[in-house]
């Protein structure tokens, strides 16, 4: 059976109201503020990048208000969101305190879900799902994860976890992490693995340039660097069933994968390590479709739906370890598709001025709606048949 045809956005964020009450009790960067606005008015402010002006940006009820994302949904014609608390998470505490802190609000953003509104003409499905919080920090015990992971896969309207690129403080190709991706893979659960550090602020020169560079450059990086790393760890073929969905479509691992595979190609230390060929773990993952543009949708479907061509294991490959192309270019692109996910990355990107509709929004589901060659079917699937699937909302 075909699944309905729903907009699901696997890309939004919140702070819950714990989260943003332990925020405002903070002195230092996470953290937000109260300050008196230059009309004079009483106004919060959020910071939580480490570089940004430090009168921080404007927050409101949208950041935490339940009612203000079922608003914005209904706006945009959302029928459900599976949502994920934003970044920095539990990055910057102690590790007590972020084991205690992740099961108050996995247990918050359970409620958040399972006492919202359910789809008025789909039975026994919800509008609100969920990714929750692992207390990945440093000197965190692997019992606290794993007691975590097994928390979270008991909430039945959590669906996943949210996951930054920094682990226990060595990156996710950190061995310790072995027995979390095993407990995460066996509990079925989604890896949303989203960035918050960026890379070397000197990378962006001396110009004002805002936000531009680290947010359009420097959020994807890190997830193009940090997907990378546990691709040349082996971890996918470890954990062939671990299902990791990246932000951002995936930054530029999908453009440089080709590049990927022959550097490894030519390093002996790092070719013996891997069972494939780097472009086939691009058909492991899924990808968000928060790129804004179709050209660039339909490069990333072309890319993740050519990864069988470069399994190893069967035989058709030949010497040069890449199988024979059986799938012509329509059928690779199709396959693609059926990895990639709606996103809008709200409450974050809102309009400058009053508008009706959100420009970012607006212009993903334009972007999907465009691309070149995919048939309806495939932009429904886009649009919300793949999360339908992936996070098994129809059980
Ligand atoms: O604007 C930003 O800083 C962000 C952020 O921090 N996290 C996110 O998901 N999108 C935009």
């Amino acid at each position: 059976m075909s699944p309905p045809r729903l907009l699901i956005d696997i890309h939004t964020h919140v702070y819950l109201p714990r989260y943003a009450a332990f925020l405002r009790s903070r002195a230092s960067v996470p953290r937000i503020l109260t300050r008196t606005s230059p009309e004079g008015r009483q106004e919060e402010r959020l910071l939580i990048l480490d570089d940004e002006p430090s009168s921080g940006r404007p927050i409101g009820a949208q950041y935490w208000d339940r009612d203000e994302k079922l608003k914005f949904m209904d706006r945009h014609a959302i029928d459900v969101s599976v949502v994920s608390s934003a970044n920095p998470w539990l990055d910057f505490l102690p590790a007590s305190t972020a084991h205690q802190l992740a099961g108050e609000l996995n247990d918050d953003l359970e409620t958040y879900c399972s006492t919202g509104p359910s789809l008025s003409h789909i039975t026994g499905v919800k509008r609100l799902y969920g990714f929750g919080l692992l207390p990945l920090v440093p000197e965190a015990s692997t019992e606290a994860i794993i007691s975590t992971v097994e928390q979270i896969a008991k909430l039945p309207h959590l669906k996943g976890v949210i996951m930054g690129t920094r682990g226990l403080g060595k990156g996710l190709d950190d061995n310790a992490l072995e027995p979390v991706w095993a407990a995460i893979e066996q509990a079925g659960l989604v890896v949303f693995l989203h960035p918050h550090y960026g890379v070397d602020k000197n990378a962006w020169g001396e110009k004002e340039n805002g936000h531009v560079l680290p947010l359009a450059l420097g959020f994807p990086f890190e997830t193009t660097i940090a997907t990378t790393r546990l691709i040349l760890s082996g971890v996918f073929d470890r954990h062939p069933s671990l299902r990791l969905l990246l932000a951002h479509s995936g930054g530029a691992l999908p453009q440089l994968s080709s590049r990927l595979a022959s550097c490894i190609e030519h390093d002996p230390l790092v070719a013996s390590r891997l069972a494939h060929d780097a472009r086939y773990y691009l058909g492991k993952l899924y990808f968000d479709a928060v790129a804004y543009g179709s050209e660039e949708l339909g490069f990333v479907s072309d890319a993740i739906g050519r990864a069988d061509k470069y399994s190893r294991s069967g035989t058709s490959a030949g010497a040069s370890g890449v199988k024979d192309a059986s799938a012509d270019g329509a059928e690779q692109r199709r396959s693609g598709t059926r990895r990639m996910l709606f996103g809008t990355d709200h409450p974050f990107f809102p309009p400058l001025g009053a508008t009706e509709k959100w420009k970012s929004v607006v212009e993903n589901l334009e972007a999907i709606d465009g691309v070149w060659g995919w048939s309806d079917a495939e932009k429904d699937a886009v649009r919300g048949g793949n999360a339908f699937a992936l996070f098994n909302l129809g059980s």
